[in-house]
């Protein structure tokens, strides 16, 4: 049964700051459409009435009715594509795309998009940095703040860096970037995602039709099927191969370097960022460097300079001798396991603060790092409950506290 009636339109679902942007987009494109989201409030709301007060809005449930008439749906990637009307109108023959398919349909200049569990917005710093050092007029966005076709606005663009997160990608269709990476895998959003395979083919969308990629060498699920036809970079913290960055040590075993192919090219310590996370992040960004050609001492000069972005591993204050370090937006398993590993220190054990919603997160693999790590664990929000079951079915025998507020956690901490 056919419900949807074609005249032709767009509707873009969701007035965040996609749907406002998308809307821009059309409205310059002089293409119609209409703007649905099932909030009664929206956050573009007040924006929206003032940029676009005779196009047609409709609040409240999204309901198949309110998507009669479309042809195509522009999805927000805040919202579900089962979401049920939406699922209705993909099966009766509506086309669905999001904002990056209008984006990557649009411009002419390359692209390197940049997706992966963690560490996507400090890669696409750097890269943005180094493309900037290297004398390009760079436009970097997409999940990472700007909304990608907001970018569009700004004049003569020689290169565009994207941050794309899985659910920009599991509605894009053949993006065609220039250079495309996974930096890593491991389980997130598993409140949007029957698994972790659904969630890992979302990521792999970025690779359809790109002309190089850059691979973690460490981490199998990076790498995509099929690598014919498109020239391959790599990266990890061990020895470089052949087409990649990797880490090299001087002969004494001293001095740890990082490397390409087998030139050493500066050594570790003159990095400021924390972490051996951040060292693998670093020269993720010198793969895409390279595949754009930028100038070898540009890049290096970033990563000499790059303090690292806030609320990632942050060192925040040194207190009585403690140092404090702001990681909230480790908001996965994965980014939890590689701040804690990435700033431990054999001889002291961390207080760990942790919680906040849980996505429907596997807790047991951070049980092992706990062990070894923390000496006392302050857990907050709606995982608190979760984790200290977990830390009790595991035999975690550290002590556990629990704080309402972040300051009676850093309070409890000090203790
Ligand atoms: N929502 C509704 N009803 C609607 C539309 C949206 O309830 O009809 C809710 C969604 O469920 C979501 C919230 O509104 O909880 C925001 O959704 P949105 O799609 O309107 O989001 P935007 O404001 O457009 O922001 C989005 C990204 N947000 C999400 O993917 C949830 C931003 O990433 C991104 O910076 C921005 O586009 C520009 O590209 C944020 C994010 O949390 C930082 N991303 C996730 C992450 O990094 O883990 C993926
Ligand atoms: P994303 O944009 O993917 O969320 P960020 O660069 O904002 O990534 O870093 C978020 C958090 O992810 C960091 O605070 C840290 O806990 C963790 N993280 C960063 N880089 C990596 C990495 N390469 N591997 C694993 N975890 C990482």
């Amino acid at each position: 049964m056919q419900l949807i009636a074609k005249d032709n339109s767009k509707i873009v679902v969701g007035l965040g700051i996609t749907g406002l942007s998308c809307a821009r987009y059309l409205k310059r494109k002089k293409q119609p459409f209409i703007v649905v989201d099932s909030r009664s409030n929206p956050p573009g709301l007040a924006s929206f009435k003032c940029e676009f007060p005779h196009v047609e809005l409709i609040l409240g449930e999204i309901t198949d009715a309110s998507l009669i008439g479309a042809n195509e749906l522009i999805v927000s990637p805040g919202i579900s594509l089962e979401e049920p009307a939406i699922a209705n109108a993909i099966a009766n023959g509506v086309s669905v795309c999001g904002d990056i398919d209008l984006f990557c349909r649009e411009v002419s200049a390359p692209i390197i998009a940049i997706t992966g569990s963690n560490g996507k917005s400090t890669v696409t710093t750097l890269v943005g940095e180094m493309a900037k050092k290297a004398g390009k007029n760079v436009a970097v966005g997409g999940n990472i703040g700007v909304p990608a076709l907001d970018l569009l606005l700004e004049k003569n663009i020689d290169l565009y860096v994207l941050e794309l997160s899985s659910f920009q990608l599991e509605r894009a269709g053949d993006l065609s970037v220039e250079v495309a990476t996974v930096l890593n895998i491991s389980p997130d959003h598993m409140d949007r995602y029957p698994d972790l395979l659904a969630y890992h083919a979302a990521k792999h969308r970025i690779f359809r039709g790109c002309k190089q990629i850059v691979i973690n060498r460490s981490d199998s699920l990076s790498k995509p099927l099929l690598t014919e036809n498109v020239k391959v970079l790599t990266f990890a913290l061990t020895k470089p191969d052949f087409n990649g960055f990797g880490l090299i040590k001087s002969d004494d075993a001293k001095t740890e370097y990082i490397a390409y192919q087998f030139d050493m090219l500066m050594p570790i310590s003159e990095l400021k960022i924390a972490g051996r996370h951040n060292l693998e992040n670093a020269l993720a960004a010198l793969a895409l460097g390279q595949a754009m050609n930028f100038d070898m001492p540009s890049m290096l000069t970033v990563l000499r300079e790059f303090k690292g972005l806030d609320h990632r591993c942050q060192f925040v204050a040194e207190h009585t001798g403690v140092k404090y370090y702001n990681d909230s937006k480790g908001t996965n398993v994965g980014a939890a396991i590689a701040s804690i590993t990435g700033l431990a220190d054999s001889a002291k054990k961390i207080v760990l603060i942790a919680g906040g919603e849980s996505k429907d997160a596997d807790f047991l693999p951070l049980m092992k790092v706990i062990k070894n790590h923390a000496r006392a664990v302050i857990l907050m929000g709606s995982a608190a409950n979760e984790i200290e079951a977990m830390m009790a079915a595991s035999a975690v025998d550290v002590p556990v506290v629990t704080a309402l507020t972040m300051e009676a956690a850093v309070t409890s901490a000090d203790s």
